[in-house]
Parts: structure tokens; sequence; C-alpha cells
């Protein structure tokens, strides 16, 4: 990694603007303080577009009370870091952003809770980005914002720099608009939002959803065509853009000796089951755990599944332990496996095996590839990339698919088995067809599925929204 300052370089004319950046700030035993990357998969979809054009990201580096770190250049590309204090990392993060807007646009799956200081933070940090980007981004640049971190920052951008291209994605469910009508900041947020030009969501039912609020509750103006409103006199465009994964790049990955020796190595330490059935999640009440541990739990009792032909294996990556929601649940979900273990394990062999730590990509490439069943049940997700993940380790056509309706993805995937999660019966019935099912509808499944994946990935998705700004990529 060469890294140098950034006086160095021209202003860049396309800057991303996520909360985070790709890389965190870690502070050391002795004080001292270093950076280490964090890869995703945003990250990899934009950084050579980011590269090719001195491009930069703006974010926070992930350690609150740090606003004496210096922007610097990784590689060619900027990084922009923005401060948050505790205070704000409380109210604005895990406050509004993670217990105000997270469980709202999740269907109120958990209830959101609504604070005049949570969002009062809000308003404080949208506004801190915008003036950072606005003294950043080079003249008429194109500037992207990711996520609902960030939802009134277009409206603030533009305020302080008409001359920008202003992008806005949304990764996560635009919620129906009855649910979005409780949140007594409703009209700001859509109004921040319509600061922007382009406007992007995952599904149409996104787009339908928002494009009735900018109409009703906010200042948009007459609807040009389905995907065009007019606001004041600039046009903003609405559109779904359902997100994706390097297909390519985990599918190379997949087809490794390493991997598929891995894969044949997890196979043998489970004592080789006939099947293999697969959860892999953040640890988030959004994703169904607890309704696939219920499944798997009753198709035991009901003894239509024997633990010594199916194991379930159940990863779940630590994710926001700091709120008091993710504690508990994560307390239910491990009493769930506790209970599911001491009446159905033996000596040696537990029913389900829980892993709560995160694994790196080549171990999760192998634990697919190992699967012969991959449940992904959130009881609503914006897109959920576990689930093209899947698909794109499955270079040998092998494995069943049992996606939620509620994931963004089941738009896509329609040859997946497809459930209700909120219905335990069908989702039990599913898993149990998923388990039985002929190898040949299997394959025949699993090949129209890739078909998907392989050609519809992320870069494409960065390219359409680009392009849909009006950039030249
Ligand atoms: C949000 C939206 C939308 C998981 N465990 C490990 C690990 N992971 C990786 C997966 C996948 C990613 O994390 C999770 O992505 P999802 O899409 O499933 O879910 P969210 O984190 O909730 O993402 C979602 C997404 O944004 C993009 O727009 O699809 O709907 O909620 O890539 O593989 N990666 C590694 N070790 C783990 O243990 N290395």
């Amino acid at each position: 990694m060469t890294r140098s300052s950034t006086s160095e370089l021209p202003p860049p004319d396309f800057v991303v603007v996520a909360n985070r950046l790709p890389v965190d700030l870690e502070k050391l035993p002795d004080g001292g303080r270093r950076w280490k990357r964090s890869p995703g998969g945003l990250v990899t979809a934009l950084e050579p577009m980011l590269r090719a054009r001195d491009g930069a990201w703006i974010g926070w580096p992930g350690i609150p009370d740090v606003d004496d770190v210096a922007p610097l250049v990784e590689d060619g590309l900027q990084l922009h870091p923005v401060n948050l204090t505790a205070a704000e990392v409380e109210n604005y993060y895990e406050g509004f952003s993670n217990g105000t807007l997270w469980p709202l646009y999740h269907d109120v799956v958990a209830p959101p809770a609504f604070h005049r200081h949570w969002w009062q933070a809000y308003v404080a940090v949208n506004q801190r980005f915008a003036d950072h980007t606005a003294k950043v981004a080079a003249d008429g640049a194109t500037v992207w914002i990711q996520d609902y971190q960030l939802q009134l920052m277009p409206g603030m951008l533009r305020e302080l720099r008409p001359d920008l291209k202003i992008g806005f994605f949304l990764h996560i469910p635009f919620p129906p608009t009855e649910l979005f009508m409780q949140l007594p900041w409703r009209s700001a947020i859509v109004e921040g939002l319509l600061g922007a030009d382009v406007i992007g969501f995952h599904t149409a039912g996104g787009v339908r959803n928002f494009r009735w609020l900018a109409t009703h509750i906010a200042n948009a103006g007459p609807v040009r065509s389905r995907n065009e409103l007019t606001v004041g006199r600039r046009t903003v465009k609405l559109g779904a853009f359902p997100i994706s994964i390097d297909s390519a790049q985990l599918d190379a990955l997949s087809r490794t000796d390493e991997v598929g020796k891995r894969a044949a190595q997890i196979r043998e330490d489970l004592g080789n089951p006939k099947k293999i059935i697969l959860g892999v999640d953040r640890l988030d009440y959004t994703k169904g755990i607890d309704v696939r541990l219920r499944a798997f739990h009753e198709l035991l009792t009901e003894h239509r599944v024997q633990v010594e032909d199916a194991v379930m294996i159940q990863l779940a990556t630590p994710s926001r332990e700091r709120v008091e929601l993710y504690q508990r649940m994560r307390d239910d979900i491990e009493m769930s496996v506790g209970r599911i273990n001491g009446e159905y394990a033996h000596v040696g062999h537990p029913a389900v095996h829980y892993l709560h730590q995160s694994l790196p990509r080549d171990e999760l490439a192998a634990f697919f590839l190992a699967a012969d069943v991959m449940l992904v049940t959130p009881l609503r997700d914006g897109m959920n990339l576990v689930a093209k993940e899947y698909v794109a380790c499955r270079h040998d056509n092998g494995g069943v698919l049992v996606l939620s309706e509620f994931a963004g993805a089941a738009v896509e995937l329609t040859s997946a088995l497809l459930v209700n999660p909120h219905d335990t019966d069908g989702v039990k019935n599913t898993l149990y067809a998923a388990l039985t099912m002929a190898p040949e509808e299997g394959r025949k499944r699993m090949r129209t599925l890739r078909k998907q994946v392989m050609t519809h990935d992320v870069d494409r998705w960065a390219r359409s929204f680009l392009e849909a700004l009006g950039m030249d990529t």
C-alpha cells in the first residue's frame, strides 16, 4: 500500500460517501494507531472506478473521537475521514440509524424507538458529511451517497453545491407507506432524499413506496413518468437497481483445490452426514435465524429427519453487540440451539453446529460448497447477498437454495424454493422438500439460478446506477 497526502492530488470528480470508510482505524496498545482494510462488496465494486478517476471515499473510520486524522491516499484512492464523537455514535449510529430506521424500514419486525435527541444527532452528522463533501468534490463532480444513515445528505449537499451530480442508493428496503408514516420526521427524510438526481432502491416495491410519499408528503410536483418526479425545476429519477456480488471472483475461488478440499474436510468432520443444512448471517433479528431453527427442530421432533442423516450449521457473524436488543436476540438463539442439541444430539454429534464468529472468505466459500441446503429466511431483507454468494459458489450445480419471499433477492432468484418466513409449517415442509429433492431437479434449478447470478454482478449494478446518473462509465 502506498500512502501520501491528498494535497498532491486534484479535487476528485467522483466521490463515494458512506457511513464507513473502506478502511478501519485501530487503536494499538501502545497508544499508536493503524489502518486496517475492511473489504466489502461495495468497495470491490467501486474501487476500480474510483482509482481510474482519482476518486475519493468519505466516511467514518470506525472509532469515535479521532478528529486529528488527516485524509490519506491509498493506492491512488483518496480516503477522507469524518469524525464522530462517542455521543454521536450512540445517538446517530446506534440510536437513530439502528434503533429507529433499521427496524422501521424492516417492516417493524422489532419496534422502532423515536427519540428527539437521536434525530438531532442524525441531522448534525448528515450536515457534517455534507459540509465535508462540499469542500472536497471538484466542480461538477459526481457524488454517490450510500444508505440509510445519510438520507438527509442529498438535500443538504445540493444546498451547498448545486453544481454536483448527486446519486443516492438505499441498501435496505424502503418500507410500505403506512409504516413510514409513523416517523415523526418523515417529510424531512423524503425531502432530504429528493435532493438527489437519482434515487436507487433494490426493488420496484421500494420505488413505488417512495414515489407515493414524495408526491403526498413532500415537495415533489407532478410525476413525469413512472420513474421520474419533478422537484422545483429539477427532475429526480427513481429506479430499481438490484445489487449483486463479484460473481466471477467467487466462482473462481470456489473452484480452487484448497476450497474443494476444505469442503470435503468439513463434511468429514461432521461425520459424513447425508445432508448438510447451512445458514450464514450477520446476527440480526431481521434474518430469521429463529425461523429456521424452529423448522429444523420440528422436523426432528416429528421424526421426518434423523440427526444421523441431517445436520445444521449456523454461522452467525457478531453484529451491533452494544445494542441491548441484539444481546437479547443472541441469548434467545443460543438457547434454542442448546435446546435442540439437548434433545437430539448424540455425544460427538450435535444436531446444530453454531459459530458466533466471523470467518475468512475462502472458509465461507468452502461451507457454501459443502452445504446441500442453504436456508436464507429473513423476515425482511433489502437484497441478501448470501443467497447470491451460495449460488456463485455452486459451480457443480449442486445444492438447493431455500429463500424468503421477503428478501429482495427473491425477485431475481425465482428458481429457489421460495418460502414465507412467517409460516412455520411452510418453512418446515419446504426444508423437507429441499432435503428430499431429486438431484436432477436440484441441478436444473441451480443452473437457472447461476445464469442469473453470473450475468448480473456488482460491476453491472454500479454501472447501471452511474449511467442513470449520467456518468460515463
Ligand atoms: C445490507 C442489507 C443488502 C457474513 N458472515 C461472514 C461474512 N459475511 C458476509 C456475507 C455477505 C455479507 O457479509 C452480508 O450481506 P447481506 O446482503 O447478506 O446482509 P447485510 O449485512 O444485512 O447487508 C442487505 C446488503 O446491505 C447490500 O446492499 O443485500 O439486504 O441488509 O457478503 O458473505 N463474510 C466473511 N466472514 C463471515 O463470517 N468474510
